[in-house]
Parts: structure tokens; C-alpha cells; sequence
């Protein structure tokens, strides 16, 4: 035990009238939503980086939290890993997700890197043995280092590309050995910033044969879990390749990978893309590679990713609510890539971020799930494209322009515009939230 979250206590379920800022209001994971307990459903992980990595630091100034495990050894990074397990079983939180550099010291080299992964695997396997906690995910942090500040996978340097490949190897090994259920890529600097010196369609085809590479080693190691690529339009490259869910779809078609990869929608990137979160999860559930979710949220104002915990219960339940539709998470869950304020520097910040967040993801997903049940919004979307369903639509889809032509003759076809009732529909959400 370490004394970091000394005095605090296990977080349980109180009810919404509980006074207690230690208590969860609507998170009750034991509680039965459409059939599923809400654990089940939700599937929470935290995130190491931002809880136990990230200092605090901005473009103006540096790290603001002095956390007694910060240092490149192995017993600083033994220590964040007794202090990340902590946090998990106060919250009560089944899964956690990591780089290899959140939960390793960073090496010299690669085969320094690979042993300092491996010491810390064997030590995250002990404490997921003692604790139950499990890895939603892990992945290589292809970003920080100076050595990917062109890319990794589309470097114009071959070298990097090879230290890359050999570090997702090296991840994915760390991933299947704890049990992992997924492997997510994140294309952190796989863009461009400017063409004048940018060869893209090298770059495109690098990322391509990289993902192929990936795809083949979780084949060869069955691997049962799912590869997913996360989408982000901008930061940290101003041209990012990865921008969004459709995006991504086109690269995977290209590749002749669709059937292989799946998608970690993170709300804030989805803004990023200007869209909305649940038009990213839609899209995803439509092209049939809806994989898991980063929960988080961006200030609407700034215009970066600001990683923030999520709090917006409307826009939660409408995220849910396309979750699911798509048949909620198997392998996925709603990790929390979310991190405190730099001026959050207490222990007790970080318990009471993350009993907000799993709160509102579970209001968010009541009221998704009492949209779902009554049936209303179902209803009134089926009514809308009633049309198509009768002999005549359906015929239509099947039919050429010269006889949808003589057809609009013979038939005098002279659509009346019907309303959209979207305040309506919009007013009957609310009277779920
Ligand atoms: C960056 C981001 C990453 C990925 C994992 O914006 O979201 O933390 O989730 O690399
Ligand atoms: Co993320």
C-alpha cells in the first residue's frame, strides 16, 4: 500500500440523494439496464497516461504535479503502478488501458525500452492477479520521443519505420500477456504539416503495410482481440491521416483491411472532425466497425484537444444511445482518455474526475437504454422512411432511370415535403435525461 490515496475511501453506490462527493449517484454497477449489468455495459477503464503520467504541464509553463513516482527507474515506475492499482479498486474501475512509455522507463535504445517493458509486464501481470483488474487495451506511444517527430510508420526515414514496427511487436507482446482485449493504434504523428516537403503517397502506403504487418502478427499469435484505429484530425500534425471514422473506412478499403480493424471513437476527436460523438459511433456502427470508446470531452471554445472528463449527460446519452444501437461493446469499453486541470493537484482531484465521469456515462446510458425501451424515437424514425418499405419503394432501388421515369409519368409522382419534427424528437429526449 502506498499512503497516495490515504483517507479516501472505496467509492460506492449511495443513490442520486446521497450528499456524499465519495459516492457514485447513478453508477450502480450491479444494476440490470436492458437486460446487462451496468458493469457490463460500460466496461470503464482509466486511461495510465493521464492519471499517472502526464505532469501538468502546458505551452507556457511546466509540470504543476510533483507525484512522488516521477523518474526514469524501475522502482518509480513499480511505485506508479502500486499508486494506478489503488486508484482502479477505489473506483472500482474493471479495466485500464497504457502505452508502453506511460508504465515503463524510457531506455537508451530499443533493447533497453524492450526490457524495461518486460520487468514492468511481469509486475502489472502480479497486480492484475492480486487486484482483478484487467487491460482493456494497450498500445505503443509512437509520439513522444524526438526520434517520431516525423511519423513513425510514415517516416521518411526507413529507420524509423523499423524501430516502430519492432516496438508495436514488442506492445502487442506486452498486451497479449496480460490479457488484453485489444490493441488500439492511435496514428499520433502519422501526417504531415507541410508538402513542400512531404511525399504522401509513400507515407499513405508505409502506414498501409505497417497496419498489414500488425494485422498478420495478431493472426499469427491468435490473438483474439480486436485491432482498432483511433481517428484524429489534427494536433499533434496539422494534417493528420487518420482524421475520422469515414476516413479511416477509406484507408482500410484501400488496404483491403476492413475486415480486420476497428474503430476507438474519442469523443474530442470527433469534435475536432466537426462532428458530433455520436454521428463518429453512427458511422462506425453503419460501416460495421464499432469497436470501443475514449470518453473525454473538449472545451468548445478553444479549439485543442483538451482531454477534459466528461460531464455533459445530454450528449452522453444521444454517444449511448448510438452505442447501443450498435449492439453495445464486445471487446471494446469507455475508457476514460481524460486528465485533470493543472491546477488539480490533489489525490483526491483524480478519484473525484473519474466518480463524475462513470456517473455521467451511467445516466448518459439510463437514458439511452429508456429511449431505446419505449420505442418512440425508433418509431418515429421507422414512420419517416415508411415508403420504402411498401412494394413501390423497394422496387425503386432496383429499377433504372428510364422506367423511375415513365414510372413518375404514369403514376403522377408529386411528393409533398413532409416535416422532419426534429424539435419534437428533441423535446422527447429530454424527457429521458
Ligand atoms: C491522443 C489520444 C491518445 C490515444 C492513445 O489524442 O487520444 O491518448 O488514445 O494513443
Ligand atoms: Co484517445
Amino acid at each position: 500500500m502506498t499512503d497516495f490515496f490515504k483517507g479516501i475511501p472505496l467509492i460506492k453506490f449511495e443513490g442520486p440523494k446521497s450528499d456524499n462527493d465519495f459516492a457514485f449517484r447513478h453508477y450502480d454497477a450491479e444494476e440490470v439496464v436492458m437486460g446487462k449489468k451496468m458493469k457490463d455495459h460500460l466496461r470503464f477503464a482509466a486511461a495510465y497516461w493521464h492519471s499517472f503520467a502526464w505532469p501538468g504541464g502546458d505551452p507556457f509553463g511546466g509540470a504543476t504535479f510533483e507525484r512522488p513516482w516521477f523518474g526514469d527507474t524501475i522502482d518509480a515506475a513499480k511505485m506508479k503502478a502500486d499508486v494506478a492499482f489503488e486508484m482502479f479498486q477505489i473506483l472500482g474501475v474493471p479495466y485500464y488501458c497504457f502505452h508502453d512509455a506511460d508504465m515503463r522507463p524510457e531506455g537508451a535504445d530499443f533493447r533497453e525500452n524492450t526490457r524495461n517493458l518486460e520487468t514492468m509486464v511481469d509486475y502489472l501481470a502480479e497486480k492484475q492477479a492480486a487486484t482483478g483488474v484487467k487491460l482493456l487495451w494497450g498500445t505503443a506511444n509512437l509520439f513522444s520521443h524526438r526520434r517520431f517527430m516525423s511519423g513513425a510508420a510514415t517516416n521518411p526515414d526507413p529507420g524509423v519505420f523499423a524501430f516502430s514496427a519492432a516496438t508495436i511487436k514488442t506492445c502487442m507482446d506486452a498486451t497479449i500477456k496480460l490479457g488484453g482485449e485489444n490493441y488500439v493504434l492511435w496514428g499520433g504523428r502519422e501526417g504531415y504539416e507541410t508538402l513542400l516537403n512531404t511525399d504522401m503517397g509513400r507515407e499513405r502506403r508505409q502506414a498501409g503495410r505497417m497496419l498489414q504487418m500488425v494485422v498478420d502478427y495478431k493472426h499469427k499469435m491468435g490473438f483474439k482481440g480486436a485491432i482498432l484505429i483511433e481517428p484524429k484530425p489534427q494536433e499533434p500534425t496539422k494534417h493528420q491521416y487518420d482524421y475520422d471514422v469515414a476516413t479511416v473506412y477509406g484507408f482500410l478499403k484501400e488496404f483491403g483491411l476492413e475486415g480486420e480493424v476497428q474503430m476507438n471513437i474519442e469523443q474530442g476527436h470527433a469534435i475536432l472532425a466537426g462532428h458530433s460523438f455520436e454521428h463518429e459511433l453512427a458511422m462506425a456502427r453503419e460501416l460495421g466497425i464499432f469497436g470501443s470508446i475514449d470518453m473525454n470531452r473538449n472545451d468548445y471554445q478553444s479549439g485543442w484537444d483538451t482531454d477534459q472528463f466528461p460531464n455533459n449527460v445530454p450528449e452522453m446519452a444521444l454517444a449511448y444511445y448510438e452505442v447501443l444501437r450498435a449492439g453495445g461493446f464486445k471487446t471494446g469499453g469507455t475508457n476514460f482518455d481524460a486528465k485533470l486541470r493543472r491546477q488539480s493537484l490533489d489525490a483526491e482531484d483524480l478519484i473525484l474526475a473519474h466518480v463524475g465521469g462513470m456517473d455521467a456515462c451511467a445516466a448518459g446510458l439510463k437514458a439511452a437504454a429508456a429511449m431505446l425501451d419505449d420505442g418512440k424515437l425508433e418509431a418515429a424514425r421507422d414512420a419517416r422512411y415508411a415508403g420504402w418499405d411498401t412494394a413501390d419503394g423497394k422496387g425503386l432501388l432496383s429499377s433504372d432511370l428510364n422506367a423511375i421515369t415513365a414510372k413518375v409519368l404514369n403514376d403522377q409522382i408529386n411528393p409533398a415535403p413532409r416535416s422532419g419534427r426534429q424539435e419534437r424528437l428533441e423535446n422527447l429526449v429530454n424527457r429521458y435525461l
